[in-house]
Formats: structure tokens, sequence, C-alpha cells
């Protein structure tokens, strides 16, 4: 009998994505009522197969299957279940699903492991509406500060709050903080999100690295006033200056460095937000990305200059709030050498290849060897209702997932 029932995983990817917001297609923000509704949808499916289920302190759902030597630290495969406003079915989705197939493999096939498996979900990897992405596997690798914790919506709700009504309790989330080396293998299938593997015409990629990301709140504050009457050289206008900063944040990221960054402003929020009102206020969100740590720091501290000689120049006040920095992460060798001859036992059609968006493998690389195996999407794109994947390649990335499981654990 084959290992991972093919249309079995497509599925569940079309039952969990039919969980979504009415108004906004596949949409399952974080902290919220479908979210959750979700998650329930996912804990039934673990207790089906009769996994051990727990929802930790931060939230994170864990399914398990005791291993034949449990005293050994646990293989991960891990993921999200939350998406992006107006996202798609498979980021994150994904890699949840595999893992949930790859278990239910094995039960049924009465193969044991020595290692125990753990499938989890973990919580808001996503940005969330507290600004913070990676919420769960922060709280695993002991980044999820009290100062995180009381991050505010714009309704003025605590994070914490937040992780209380997904199922956690915020004043014991130091208890799912776990030891260094008590996770043998962190393993985590995605979508590429990018064209990388189209063009190569790649079935799998083997991830080399991923990116850190270094996250900014930026408000300024002008003067709001009437758009009438106020003469262009009396102005404080918030949105003018909030928008040459967002210039020039393009302009340092499309410099040439060593390695690629990125910038973006995703979010741009403008107070009173009336045609006839001058902006008094601005709040945006910037996101600096690059394999290299240097060149984050490079352009996040020349764009920061640029912001204070922006507002000084217009007469804004502005504040910049470091809001989190992920680090990026290298590949340990041993790890991709493992996903290189899982993927080759599936298919010769594999690269290698380094990941622009993060993931919850960036925390659990503080926790233990991780390791990422991605499948193409459709015209490389991801976090938009188009997103896609083919079920042949979520097959065979499913296949070359429990084959790495099994390599490593025999
Ligand atoms: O934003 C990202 O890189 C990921 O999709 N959360
Ligand atoms: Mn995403
Ligand atoms: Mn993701």
């Amino acid at each position: 009998m084959e290992l991972i029932n093919k249309e079995r995983l497509w599925g569940t990817i079309h039952d969990l994505a039919a969980i979504t917001n009415e108004q906004q297609p596949w949409t399952r923000r974080s902290f919220t009522a479908k979210y959750n509704e979700g998650r329930e949808w996912l804990i039934n499916q673990m207790r089906e197969i009769g996994l051990e289920v727990e929802v930790d302190e931060a939230s994170n759902v864990i399914g398990r299957i005791i291993g034949t030597e449990p005293n050994l630290p646990p293989i991960v495969i891990g993921s999200h279940t939350d998406t992006v406003p107006n996202g798609g079915r498979f980021d994150g989705i994904a890699g949840v699903l595999v893992g949930l197939e790859i278990v239910k493999s094995l039960k049924e096939q009465n193969i044991s492991i020595k290692h125990t498996i753990e499938i989890v979900d973990f919580t808001a990897e996503e940005p969330s509406e507290y600004g913070l992405s990676t919420v769960g596997s922060r709280a695993w690798s002991g980044n999820l500060t009290e100062e995180m914790l009381s991050y505010t919506n714009s309704d003025g709700q605590s994070l914490a709050d937040a992780i209380s009504y997904a199922g956690g309790n915020p004043k014991e989330i130091h208890k799912c903080k776990k030891e260094k080396d008590s996770i043998a293998l962190y393993l985590e299938l995605h979508i590429e999100q990018g064209p990388v593997l189209l063009k190569k015409n790649a079935n799998l990629g083997v991830v080399t690295g991923i990116v850190g990301i270094q996250r900014y709140k930026i408000s300024v504050d002008g003067l709001p006033n009437h758009a009438g009457t106020t003469p262009m050289d009396m102005r404080n206008d918030a949105l003018t200056a909030a928008s040459e900063m967002t210039l020039a944040l393009e302009k340092e990221a499309n410099d040439r460095f060593e390695q690629p960054v990125v910038g973006t402003v995703g979010v741009f929020n403008n107070f009173p937000n009336a045609s006839n009102v001058v902006p008094g206020k601005v709040e945006f969100a910037v996101e600096i990305r690059s394999i290299s740590e240097d060149v984050i720091y490079k352009v996040a501290n020349e764009f920061l200059l640029k912001v204070k000689s922006i507002a000084d120049k217009r007469n804004v006040k502005v504040m910049t709030e470091n809001i989190s920095r992920s680090k990026s992460i290298v590949i340990r060798d041993e790890i991709k050498n493992l996903l290189n001859k899982s993927c080759r036992s599936i298919t010769d059609k594999v690269i290698e290849l380094p990941s622009g968006a993060g993931h919850d493998a960036n925390q659990m690389s503080l926790l233990a060897p991780v390791g990422m195996i991605f499948i193409p999407c459709k015209d490389g794109r991801s976090h938009c209702p188009e997103e896609w994947a083919e079920k042949e390649d979520l097959y065979l990335g499913a296949k070359a997932m429990i084959n790495a499981v099994l390599e490593f654990s025999k």
C-alpha cells in the first residue's frame, strides 16, 4: 500500500480551506472565530486517528504519536493554519496537513518509528493584528517577551488576551519554552511563494536558508487642518511625509548590496482619513528582509536616518517602534543532504534555493536542526486568493517528507 494517500491529502486541503471568512476569500486570520473553527476541525482530524492532542500555553495545537523509544526527543513537523487577509489555501496549511497525512499513513500501515512525531499548527505565523508574527514558535524559542504580550490591536485588546481567546494561557507561557536540543528535528513543507521552482522546472526545492526580517511600526504626527483654507507652505501633512519615507525605503532597498534585500510598507493607516482634512497622523508598518544580517542592518539604519531627516524637513514628529527582528538562518549541510536524498528518491527535478519568506522554522532553528521542502505554486504567487499548488506536487512533497522522517529515524 502506498505511503501518502494523494486524494485524502488533497481533500483535507479543501476541507480546511472551506472554513474561511465568507466575505473574504481564503481568510482565517489568527485569533478570530474562524481560526478557532479551523483548529477545531484540525483537532478532530488528529483525534480521529488517535493522536494525543494538546493545546499549549501559547495556544499552539500539537498532535503527538509516541515513538518506540519515547525518551528520544521528538521529530516536529509544523507550519501554520492562519492566513493573511484575502490569503490562499496553501501557505502554511499545506505544511500542517502534509504532517497530518504522514502520521495517518504511518498509523494505517502500522509503521512505528523510534522518534515521537509531533504535528504542530503554530499560532499566528503571519503578522497578526497585534503586529507580531510567528507568535507560537516564538513561545517555544523563548522569543515571546512580556512586552510583546502587551502589544495591542486597533481595539486596544492585548496579544495576551488574544492568546487566551485561542485557547492558550499567557500567564503560564514560559511553560512552553523548549530547551535547546529537546527536539531532534524540525521539518516544514511549504509552497515556495515565489517563481524559482517554476522557472527551473523543478518539482521540489530543498531550502538552503531563510531570510531575516526586521519589522517597525512608524507613527508620523503632523497637524490635522482644513484642506481648503490651509496654504501649502503652512501644512504639517503627516501623509505626504509618510509617503516620502515610504519612497525612501524603496530607494534604499533598490541599492546594490552583496545580497538581495527587499523593503515593504504593507500597512498604511491615515487619520482622520477624510478628503477635506490635511492628514494629521499616519501609522505605517515597515519590513526589511535579506538572507544577510549585515545588509538588513545597513538598509535599516540608513532608512531610519532618512525618516528623521524627512520629519525634520517637513516639520512633523515621527516615532519608530522596533516590533520584531527574526534572524536569517542557514540550513545545516546534514539536513540539506537528508532532504536532497529524500526528494531525489521521489523525483530527479530537485533544486536548492533560499527562502524569501519567513517561517516558523526561523524560530525553531534556535532549538533544533531544521529543514524545509518547497513545492511550486502557480505563477509563483502567494498571499492572494489566486494562490494555488498542484495535487501532484503536494503529493511528491509529502512523499519526500515521509521518506526524510523514515530515513532520519531509522
Ligand atoms: O511573510 C512571510 O514571509 C510569511 O509568509 N509569513
Ligand atoms: Mn505567509
Ligand atoms: Mn507561511
